[in-house]
């Protein structure tokens, strides 16, 4: 050798602890659509759960003024109905078990602590029992939604936990989060009307909404997953700027977004109560929200037979739901031929089986006032198929 030659060394690193811990699952996170046979999933808690609080984004959702005035100054939900809420909840787990579903819950996390950013502060929070409303599984990547409502802003916290665990264990695993959202004032409209007028009726035909384009913005649940193609709910909780934003990610991964608009609904959020797949070619609709007919051209194009929901068993929620009686539609698929809906919609489950599907009826009212019903507590991480596609 060359008295100048560099001295040959050992090139790698130890391997530390770290990589050392990592798993090699692959395939773990994997879920395309809302009706493959389901093999894991996340089942939200009602733990600590508070009223949220009065904010811009709020007001159109809890739609008589009486209930905003009972939001002014509380804190936790009754001790009471967060336990009739989890009772539900851990039934619901015990049958998803039961079919060999493993689930898995969010940390329990304090919500009744006040948020703070640079530009906003609101009292407390909101809940960890809908999942769906923040995190996207797109095949292998659990995406983190922006949110809308300031008291979601940090709604990631109690999902953490199980993040880094699916990311640590899957090596094929992706996780993103969307970006983050300012929130500031000029997010929302000032001066938008929430009294259900024709001024209303106006604004949502003209695809205007609570939420301003200011920066991208949008909640998971406004995402119905058909394999290579998403659709999304515009609305108070998605905007187009957050619609290009999904469009672009969706490109860069080989998939299409399409928009979806609704605009009989005059408070349109989150698309499970309104637009729900059921299998390949069969989708449920909202009576009360029919799509626009240039959007539906997609679905008639690629023999898609929507059909319409039944009508919701009671028109009467609990007094603090900021949902609608829709939540009838608002259901959980196991496989293609098994759906969990609530015990009570006896209409909607006689129309489940007309079409072929088995349906397991659930008792889930209590739930309802924590924010849905099935298809809201729940995140997809695992369902057995590929990504296909269903729309030439
Ligand atoms: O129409 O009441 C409920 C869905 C909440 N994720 C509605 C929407």
């Amino acid at each position: 050798d060359h008295p100048h030659a560099p001295k040959k060394t050992k090139t790698t690193a130890p391997v530390s602890a770290f990589r050392k811990s990592l798993g090699n699952e692959k395939g773990l996170v994997n879920s395309w659509n809302e009706w493959d046979t389901l093999e894991e999933i996340i089942v939200g808690i009602a733990d600590k759960a508070v009223i949220p609080p009065k904010e811009p984004a709020f007001e159109m959702k809890v739609k008589d003024s009486g209930k905003i005035h009972m939001l002014e100054g509380t804190g936790y939900r009754t001790e009471q109905s967060i336990k009739m809420a989890n009772d539900q909840l851990n039934y619901f787990v015990e049958l998803l078990e039961g079919e060999g579903v493993v689930v898995r819950r969010p940390d329990v996390v304090d919500f009744n602590v006040p948020v703070k950013t640079p530009d906003w502060e609101v009292p407390r929070m909101n809940t960890s029992a809908c999942p769906r409303d923040l995190l996207l599984t797109l095949g292998n990547e659990v995406i983190e939604a922006t949110m809308s409502w300031r008291s979601r802003f940090f709604e990631y916290r109690p999902y953490r936990g199980i993040l880094k665990d699916y990311m640590k264990r899957d090596p094929c695993m992706l996780w993103t989060c969307a970006p983050k959202p300012l929130m500031a004032d000029n997010l929302y409209r000032s001066d938008y009307p929430t009294d259900y007028s024709a001024k209303n009726k106006e604004l949502v035909r003209n695809y205007i909404y609570l939420t301003s384009e200011e920066e991208p913005i949008f909640d998971a649940a406004d995402i119905m997953r058909f394999g290579k193609d998403i659709f999304v709910h515009m609305g108070f909780t998605t905007n187009e700027f957050g619609f290009e934003w999904l469009r672009r990610h969706c490109a860069s991964r080989g998939m299409r977004a399409h928009m979806l608009h609704f605009p009989d609904d005059l408070c349109p959020f989150h698309c499970d109560a309104t637009f729900v797949p059921l299998r390949p070619y069969l989708a449920l609709e909202n009576p009360a929200r029919p799509m626009e007919p240039f959007e539906r051209r997609i679905f008639e194009e690629n023999d898609w037979k929507l059909i319409t929901a039944a009508q919701p068993n009671t028109m009467e929620m609990p007094a603090l739901s900021q949902c609608s009686p829709w939540l009838c539609m608002n259901v959980l698929s196991l496989s293609e031929k098994v759906i969990f809906c609530e015990e009570t919609e006896k209409e909607m489950m006689n129309l489940f089986n007309d079409y072929g599907f088995d349906t397991i009826p659930v008792p889930f009212r209590n739930v309802f006032e924590f924010g849905g019903s099935f298809h809201c507590v729940t995140t997809d991480i695992r369902r057995r198929g590929k990504k296909q596609s269903y729309f030439k």
